[in-house]
């Protein structure tokens, strides 16, 4: 059973999927992956989030991205939406941030798939003590390479 359901808005947003595949493989989090547009498949992105028990949903979509948005009109579990560059970008950032009171969704900046990924396991780390240490174990990955950039630019 997945603990994360990321949707696209179309293929073509899969590089940025994939961003957030390889921290779920590394932190061990179970995913399910679908395409499924709010324009052009609507019922079909209803039937997906209601069909799931993932407990948090990255939703993916780039141009008018309405997917997190009506990703969480269908739910009250957390919503993460992604913005897709593309020929303007700020279209997609606004159509993400810029929620109506009520129906959050939860955004990270441009393609910025492994943040997506990286917020869904601490929200799931609240009730995984093996994971909470999975997510330290990667912070401290990160500071070590820090150093280690340190040390070579000296
Ligand atoms: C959005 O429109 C998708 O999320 C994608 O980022 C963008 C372009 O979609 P395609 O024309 O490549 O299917 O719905």
């Amino acid at each position: 059973m997945a603990d994360v359901l990321i949707l696209l808005g179309s293929k073509s947003d899969i590089d940025v999927a994939k961003r957030a595949t390889g921290i779920l493989d590394r932190l061990q989090v179970p995913w399910e992956m679908a395409v499924a547009s709010a324009h052009r498949t609507p019922d079909r992105v209803r039937t997906l989030v209601e069909g799931s028990d993932a407990k948090v949903i990255i939703a993916i979509a780039g141009l008018s991205a309405a997917l997190p948005g009506v990703v969480a009109a269908h739910t009250i579990r957390p919503v993460i939406g992604v913005p897709v560059s593309g020929p303007l970008n700020m279209d997609a950032i606004l159509s993400i941030v810029q929620m109506p009171p009520g129906i959050p969704v939860a955004a990270v900046g441009l393609d910025r798939g492994e943040n997506a990924a990286l917020l869904a396991a601490q929200i799931l780390a609240l009730s995984d003590a093996a994971l909470t240490k999975r997510l330290h174990e990667h912070r401290a990955e990160m500071a070590a390479k820090v150093d280690k950039d340190s040390l070579e630019v000296q």
